[in-house]
């Protein structure tokens, strides 16, 4: 008999659709009704835990999940700010989209980065870039409202995630600068060793 496989997926949230239908695409037949957190294929081997999309990439590092479904985004700041996080992308999925960019107030005369606050989700990226860049700035980690620090006086600009683009111009923000684009990624440990 086929090896157990198990793959991680995002709960709810907005990578869950379409985890969910690319697994059922893909032959797999599940369930993943209410709270369950984990759901057993009927027609193959194969375990779905549904988990925070945060989770993901350590479940997969540590090889209690065989593959995983989660941002670029999640995947670069979790590998920058910890080096255990040994996941693997091996293919993009084209779903879900978006880029983490640099965005300041429409009214700010802010032209680089230099002695700047920054909020962001992303810390260990913003560092990255600033120390390749040669940039001294400050960086500050927040975890949701992002788009409100400016306003709040804590941050002159902030680097959030970015899709239509619609909460920047909502909250009177401008892009000026894009760190990375990011997509769903299937991910597999370093090793692999039952697939
Ligand atoms: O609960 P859990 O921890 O699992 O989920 P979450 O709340 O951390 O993540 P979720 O479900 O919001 O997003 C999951 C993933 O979707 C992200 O890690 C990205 O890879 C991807 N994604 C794609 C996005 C966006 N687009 C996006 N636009 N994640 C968040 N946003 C947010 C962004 O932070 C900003 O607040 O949407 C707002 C901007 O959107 P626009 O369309 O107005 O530009
Ligand atoms: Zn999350």
């Amino acid at each position: 008999m086929q090896s157990k496989i198990t793959i991680a997926i995002q709960r709810k949230g907005r990578l869950y659709e379409n985890s969910k239908n690319l697994l059922i695409k893909s032959g797999i037949n599940f369930s993943a009704n209410g709270e369950r957190l984990l759901a057993r294929s009927s027609n193959m081997n194969i375990d779905i835990l549904l988990v925070r999309d945060d989770d993901i990439p350590s479940l997969v590092s540590k090889g209690v999940a065989d593959l995983g479904i989660v941002g670029q985004n999640v995947l670069a700041e979790q590998a920058a700010a910890n080096n255990k996080i040994t996941a693997k992308p091996l293919l993009k999925l084209g779903f879900s989209k978006c880029k983490l960019a640099f965005a300041k107030p429409l009214n700010s005369k802010l032209r680089s980065l230099k002695n700047k606050n920054i909020a962001t989700s992303y810390p260990a990226l913003v560092k990255k870039y600033l120390i390749k860049n040669s940039i001294t700035a400050e960086v500050i980690k927040i975890n949701g409202s992002v788009e409100l620090t400016p306003y709040i006086g804590i941050a002159d600009c902030i680097c959030d995630l970015v899709s239509s683009g619609a909460t920047l111009e909502a909250n009177n923000l401008v892009e000026f600068k894009s760190l990375m684009d990011s997509e769903a990624v299937l991910i597999s440990p370093v090793t692999l060793n039952k697939i």
